[in-house]
């Protein structure tokens, strides 16, 4: 009796167990977007005029202002100059910047989004450049050309950084759903010893 009873509490823990164990798992199915190719592409040398840098995700890129204003495409070379011309663009899963490059040497990407679960994805990338000689080289800005969308987007990168990568909602549902299911096999449990006693 007793062994059995035992059993059946292992068998309703295994599926509370379980079915917590999949909602945690399906949770986080909302992946952040990550970067499926870059002009220049990451690492390389481009030898010829770059007009603009682009970053391609595999999901799109939120813009809810639909602006580009939550969106940071810098492109900067190893003083920190920057040699973005203007304001990033969004178009799906594409942001780009037109850029104007300066000496040849090795330039730095760091690129900011809304990722398409809402949640702000940031990340760099090196390329060289090395122009051919008697190829104009721009003389660079000290501060970002776009410095207001930078400071927009930090700020909401700042906000959702401190929450938690499964949000709130998700949470208390799982809570719930475990509590939910305890209360069942207690009371299946209960049902089943007082049948025995009667018994
Ligand atoms: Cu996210």
């Amino acid at each position: 009796m007793r062994g059995r009873r035992l059993g059946g509490a292992l068998a309703a823990l295994t599926l509370v167990g379980g079915l917590a164990g999949t909602v945690l798992v399906a949770a986080p199915a909302s992946a952040h977007d990550y970067v499926v190719s870059t002009t220049p592409k990451t690492g390389s040398t481009a030898d010829a005029a770059v007009p603009k840098v682009e970053v391609t995700f595999d999901d799109v890129v939120l813009d809810p202002q639909h602006d580009g204003s939550t969106t940071v495409l810098q492109v900067t070379d190893a003083a920190g100059k920057h040699f973005e011309t203007s304001c990033p663009t969004v178009s799906g899963r594409d942001i780009s910047v037109p850029t104007a490059l300066g000496a040849a040497g090795a330039y730095t990407v760091t690129w900011r989004i809304v990722s398409a679960d809402g949640h702000p994805v940031s990340g760099t990338f090196g390329f060289a450049y090395r122009p051919p000689s008697g190829t104009t080289s721009a003389a660079g800005q000290a501060a970002a050309p776009c410095g207001g969308s930078t400071a927009k987007a930090g700020a909401a990168a700042d906000s959702a950084s401190g929450s938690s990568s499964v949000s709130p909602g998700v949470v208390i549902g799982i809570v719930g759903v475990v509590v939910l299911l305890a209360a069942v096999v207690v009371v299946l449990l209960t049902r089943r010893a007082r049948r025995s006693l009667d018994a």
